[in-house]
């Protein structure tokens, strides 16, 4: 049955520590290796356990999701996504929206109540984070209400101006509802 009842809630902080989550989301690399922003900081917060259950899952295309254990995070489940290179992957909005669209499919499979999801695509991957806003949360509102077993989804930003952003767009898109 689906659940209409999903609390999109926008914070600042650390994706790496939010323990009261089950699966936290990597802005992956296709390598699904360690890398900067926020693969860095769960890779690392992880141990090495974490590249080495992802070495045969990978190479991941732009879009694609893949699910692994948490090792030393204080979750159950890291979600890897590739988000699309701004420019490059095209069309990039629907590539971003597969990421979070798929995600949230791998989560209810697991039969998880609660994720978090980094602002994907917008550090390395150059893409403006109006619009990535914009497709994330739309994506997360309709894409949600298909998921049987989740309860919350929680995006963590991290400076003021993305928080900011992440909550006006949400208060004018559940307006629009
Ligand atoms: N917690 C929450 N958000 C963060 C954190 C953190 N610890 N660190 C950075 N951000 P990025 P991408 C924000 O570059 O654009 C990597 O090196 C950051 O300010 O992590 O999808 C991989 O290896 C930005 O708004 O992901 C890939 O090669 C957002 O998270 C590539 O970069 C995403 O920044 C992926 O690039």
């Amino acid at each position: 049955m689906a659940t209409k009842h999903v609390t999109i809630e926008c914070i600042k902080g650390d994706i790496a520590q939010q323990p009261d989550i089950d699966a936290v989301v990597n802005a992956a690399n296709a390598q699904l290796k360690i890398g900067g922003g926020v693969a860095g900081a769960l890779h690392r917060a992880a141990g090495p356990g974490l590249e080495e259950e992802c070495r045969p899952l990978a190479p991941i295309k732009p879009g694609q999701a893949v699910i692994t254990g948490a090792h030393d995070l204080p979750n159950r489940y890291v979600i890897h996504c590739l988000g699309p290179v701004y420019g490059i992957d095209e069309p990039s909005d629907e590539l971003l929206a597969a990421c979070y669209r798929n995600a949230l499919s791998l989560a209810d499979e697991r039969e998880l109540e609660s994720v978090a999801f980094p602002s994907l695509s917008t550090g390395a991957f150059g893409y403006p984070m109006g619009e990535a806003t914009r497709i994330a949360l739309s994506t997360v509102m309709e894409a949600s209400e298909n998921c049987q077993y989740l309860r919350s989804v929680r995006f963590v930003l991290f400076d003021d101006k993305a928080t900011e952003l992440h909550r006006k767009t949400l208060e004018s898109l559940q307006r629009a509802c």
